[in-house]
């Protein structure tokens, strides 16, 4: 029909002209503070390597976390969104955004252990560079090393490449010590028209802060790392992630994804690479999780997964 064309034409022409829509979303305000603590990374003291104890000078460690605040840095809060691990300090706040949010990270650098400087360093979205957090002599500004008593705030933006989980990390000048440490932690983003799972698991791959061991969010062995929890019907995401330099493989029992269109249940990352991994349970049971690296796993990269019938 002519008129009809016409006004499709019109409409384009109009669509063109037109400047891009503003972006929609939020504005997501997160305050974050690098804190010293002092963190058990075998609670239940057992070797499970070669037998015995570990004695406290082998798994109690003094160290400095990013840990999550109200607003003004008022008081500290709790990191993960749900209480399914029982610890709560590493990995650092879950930064949860939706594409075409704005997400504005208010760093305070509270390191009176060390007094070094921290800063925070984001992966997969939009950013100008007063806002990378990364420590580069000559040229970066305050972002990338916040000394201690000073705060700095992270603009970032999610795009629609940003779709996924995300690294974010200490990158000033003591980064190397200060993420064996523990402080790193991660952002996830979802798109426009996607659901928050039901339950959302954090898992990182990084060598232990004591010599030789390895970890899953700073905890080794059975009985120390995190313990996920799910039922059968629940929408689950695992948000996986690895710091270091090694490689590791993310592995579940008894349960399987799709990794685009192929069906896995083992899945490969190295250094800050991240994915994640969703599926509607259906299996009821006590389950493994752990890398699948046979040496990493018998140094205590495994945990359990307790997932209960509806
Ligand atoms: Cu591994």
């Amino acid at each position: 029909m002519p008129f009809r064309r016409a006004l499709t034409i019109l409409a384009l022409a109009a669509g063109l002209l037109l400047p891009a829509a503003p972006a929609s979303g939020k504005v997501r305000h997160v305050w974050v503070a690098a804190v010293p603590t002092t963190f058990d990374i075998i609670p239940n003291g057992r070797n499970a390597v070669e037998g015995g104890r570990f004695d406290d000078s082998q798994r109690i460690f003094p160290t400095i976390v990013y840990r999550r605040y109200t607003k003004g840095w008022r008081r500290p809060v709790r990191n993960s969104p749900r209480a399914n691990v029982d610890h709560d300090a590493i990995p650092g706040p879950l930064i949860r955004a939706q594409v075409g949010d704005r997400i504005l990270v208010h760093f305070k650098n509270k390191d009176t252990l060390f007094r070094r400087g921290h800063s925070m360093h984001f992966h997969g979205v939009k950013y100008r560079p007063d806002s990378d957090g990364a420590f580069l002599p000559g040229f970066s500004g305050p972002d990338g090393d916040v000394r201690p008593g000073r705060s700095w705030t992270y603009r970032l933006r999610a795009v629609r490449r940003s779709v996924g989980v995300w690294p974010y990390h200490d990158h000033a000048t003591s980064m190397h010590e200060s993420i064996v440490g523990g402080m790193y932690g991660m952002l996830s983003i979802r798109g426009k028209k996607e659901r928050l799972p039901d339950r959302e698991f954090v898992v990182v791959f990084a060598p232990s802060m004591s010599n030789g061991l390895q970890s899953i969010n700073s905890r080794s062995f059975v009985g120390n790392t995190p313990v996920f929890k799910a039922r059968v019907g629940e929408l689950v995401q695992w948000d996986v992630m690895a710091m270091g330099s090694e490689h590791h493989t993310f592995h579940v029992h008894g349960h399987r994804w799709l990794n685009g269109r192929r069906p896995e249940d083992t899945r490969t990352l190295g250094p800050a690479e991240s994915f994640r991994v969703r599926y509607r349970e259906d299996a009821p049971g006590t389950w493994f999780y752990h890398c699948h690296v046979e040496d990493h796993m018998a140094r205590g990269m495994i945990g359990i997964y307790r997932v209960r019938r509806r």
